[in-house]
């Protein structure tokens, strides 16, 4: 039995949209990415802000070689004919200071206009521009990003415990989060906020991150396109070549991550690993 997750098929799209990746943050899902990366080929790659963790690298310094790996991905698609486009985020602002600058095929913008098969203009943009929190009180914007730090390793030791009972895997940060951007109506001011500003812009859509939540959808006539993020949606935005956009979420289970490797790794306990999953 082979338990490997097969590469060999590789998907050409006219665009990807990826962002939040946390780079520095053990919530970073390289692995996975790294796996869409060899899965996919595309004209347009945009990485839509977050790549990098910066806020985290200050604190502690976490970085995989796997995170290394994803990097050099990325410079390799640009060598190899994509035009990537890095649009830094508020997690990765220090790389705002680049913004104009040009690296070969990648450019580093403050945000962008893509155009798409039909001609409208989607505007690109990581979106924390709008988000009253980060904007106007930053400190506000760091304790939520400890708290967030603190619900992973809560969640964490919750799911270890469920896998041992043998639950299924129960997202407590994506309940948090649930909760509170429901009581603060923020996911829906933002959204608001990003289609006003396409509107203002001249655009027929907008293309954003930040929120962590994978969104296709009409708003007031404009197309709100949410790429998701890499920590646990693992999603990613494409437009095919014929135009049309879709949403795609990546693998991701981590218990069949861990026991494929360790399938791979120790072939006679396989049938026992791959079960317990
Ligand atoms: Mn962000």
């Amino acid at each position: 039995m082979n338990v490997h997750v097969p590469n060999a098929e590789v998907t050409r799209y006219r665009a990807i949209w990826i962002s939040d990746v946390h780079l520095g943050t053990s919530r970073a899902q390289a692995e996975a990415l790294l796996n869409f990366f060899r899965s996919s080929q595309s004209d347009f790659l945009y990485l839509v802000g977050d790549i990098v963790d910066n806020w985290a690298l200050k604190k502690t310094w976490l970085w995989h070689q796997t995170h290394n790996d994803v990097i050099q991905k990325i410079l390799r698609k640009a060598r190899k004919g994509t035009r990537v486009v890095y649009i830094p985020g508020n997690h990765d602002e220090q790389f705002r200071d680049f913004v104009g600058s040009r690296f070969g095929r990648l450019v580093v913008k403050r945000n962008d206009i893509h155009v798409g098969v039909d001609g409208t203009r989607y505007l690109v943009m990581h979106g924390d521009e709008f988000d009253g929190v980060v904007k106007y009180a930053k400190w506000l914007a760091y304790l939520g990003d400890n708290a967030y730090e603190a619900a992973m390793s809560l969640n964490y030791s919750v799911n270890w415990a469920r896998r041992k009972l043998g639950l299924p895997y129960w997202s407590l940060s994506a309940y948090l989060k649930h909760r509170v951007k429901k009581a603060v109506e923020f996911l829906s001011n933002f959204e608001q906020a990003m289609v006003r500003e396409a509107r203002r812009r001249g655009a027929g859509g907008v293309i954003c991150g930040h929120v962590h939540t994978p969104e296709m959808r009409t708003i007031d006539g404009i197309a709100y396109f949410n790429d998701g993020d890499w920590v646990e949606s693992c999603s990613a935005l494409v437009e095919h070549m014929d135009g049309t956009f879709e949403l795609i979420y990546w693998p991701q289970d981590v218990t069949q991550k861990a026991a494929e490797r360790m399938a791979n790794a120790y072939p006679h306990r396989q049938r026992r690993l791959v079960s317990a999953s």
